[in-house]
């Protein structure tokens, strides 16, 4: 549940720092769609570890250092749980088929 809780906090944050750049409101059913798209940032249509990674460094910046590895570390395996078939990213079609799994 833990982890759960991580990944909103973290695609949340995600959505929230750059909303003011891209101006466009983010209405509540686009939140995955659009937290995958700024996880994107080549827009080839996968978030690739590098990506992903470049997300947890971002995010881990505002976490205390002390609890900093340990929450790298559930990004990571937030990567993995994502990436259904293993391929190393993650689709959009993977995204949300685990977005929409999310319990609230
Ligand atoms: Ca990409
Ligand atoms: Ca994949």
């Amino acid at each position: 549940m833990m982890r759960w809780y991580l990944i909103l906090a973290f695609v949340g944050c995600s959505a929230c720092s750059r909303s003011a750049e891209s101006k466009a409101p983010i209405s509540g059913a686009d939140v995955p769609r659009k937290s995958f798209a700024i996880s994107d940032t080549n827009g080839d249509g996968f978030i690739s570890h590098s990506e992903w990674a470049a997300e947890e460094t971002r995010a881990a910046a505002v976490i205390p250092p002390v609890n900093r590895k340990e929450y790298i570390g559930s990004l990571e395996s937030i990567f993995k749980r994502f990436d259904l078939n293993a391929d190393g990213r993650i689709s959009l079609k993977e995204w949300l088929a685990r977005a929409s799994r999310t319990p609230r």
